[in-house]
């Protein structure tokens, strides 16, 4: 028995910002124009584009120590958030596009202010959990999940407290046991002490090796939800995925999850029936060769398409 066609919006966040290459921001159009919004119609869903947010540019957005573009990735996340709070509030599902994972400051603020008991589940090599100050590059798309999660302190070095503030208007909305990883495999010392000492839900690409992709979703969503009642927030980092599939990314990273594990992984949480919103990011289409940015963005399209139940029977 088919479900009656529930309300999707789309939202495309071409923000650059929380790192140094371009291109990334124009991901979502790449996505787009390869048939994002038509290939969710054909599913039981009703997709509505929402537009490309806008995000104006900050003068004289110098760096706070080593942070760059802070105050343009402040305002932008901010930006975001409240997008993807009123997105959340008045539709089924949410998907975000973008755009680096810096959007994702303002996508999980977003979801769980209308879903505040929605489990995340971050697929990335990395764990985006830097505080700035632990942040060795200073690019704040290693930092979303530390203001998430309220690991993060006053920006240093700033010139003002407004300024050390910047991020302040970040909800220190998620809980340590709301958060699960999959798929690590580049992880810095600070973050490596954090998930240990918080007890996070961590598989890395170890795990999956030794125990297969299904087990991992599996004991992932047990960890966080062993009563299987809450929504689920997934957060895909496309270089979560072997640069083999999706080479155009900004930090690939050799040795991640094959085409298939991938797609698995989405399926499972269709599967579920409780996934309330995705973010796809990373995707740069300006890096490596135009036929290696095809294979990233039809790797996304169909990491989409998987986890809006493409492929259950
Ligand atoms: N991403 N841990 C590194 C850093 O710069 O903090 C890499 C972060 C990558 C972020 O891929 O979304
Ligand atoms: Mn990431
Ligand atoms: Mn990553
Ligand atoms: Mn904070």
């Amino acid at each position: 028995i088919s479900q009656k066609s529930r309300s999707l919006t789309v939202i495309s966040a071409p923000f650059s910002g929380g790192q140094g290459k371009p291109g990334v921001d124009d991901g979502p159009q790449h996505l787009l124009d390869m048939g994002l919004v038509e290939q969710i119609g054909r599913l039981d869903w009703t997709p509505k584009f929402a537009g490309h947010l806008q995000f104006p540019a900050v003068k004289n957005d110098t760096n706070i120590g080593h942070v760059k573009n802070p105050r343009y990735v402040s305002q932008s996340t901010k930006n975001i958030y409240e997008a993807v709070k009123k997105a959340s509030t008045s539709s089924d599902f949410t998907l975000t596009i973008g755009g680096d994972h810096s959007i994702a400051i303002g996508t999980v603020a977003g979801v769980q202010a209308a879903h505040p008991d929605a489990i995340v589940l971050w697929i990335d090599a990395h764990a985006d959990l830097n505080t700035p100050a632990a942040s060795s590059s200073g690019n704040l798309h290693g930092c979303p999940v530390a203001f998430l999660l309220g690991a993060d302190e006053p920006l240093a070095n700033a010139a003002s407290k407004e300024e050390a503030d910047l991020f302040g208007w970040v909800p220190h909305c998620l809980d340590d046991s709301q958060l699960g990883y999959i798929g690590l495999r580049d992880v810095d010392a600070f973050e490596k002490q954090y998930i240990r000492e918080h007890k996070i839900a961590a598989f890395s690409m170890h795990h999956v090796d030794k125990y297969g992709i299904a087990s991992v979703v599996e004991q992932a969503i047990n960890k966080l939800d062993p009563e299987h009642k809450r929504p689920i927030h997934l957060s895909f980092d496309v270089d979560a995925i072997d640069p083999v599939y999706a080479p155009s990314t900004g930090t690939p990273v050799r040795g991640g999850l094959t085409w298939r594990e991938a797609c698995y992984l989405c399926e499972a949480v269709a599967e579920t029936g409780r996934l309330v919103a995705m973010d796809l990011v990373e995707c740069n289409p300006h890096l490596e060769d135009a036929k290696a940015a095809r294979e990233t963005i039809a790797m996304g399209l169909s990491l989409v398409r998987c986890a809006l139940g493409e492929t259950l029977l």
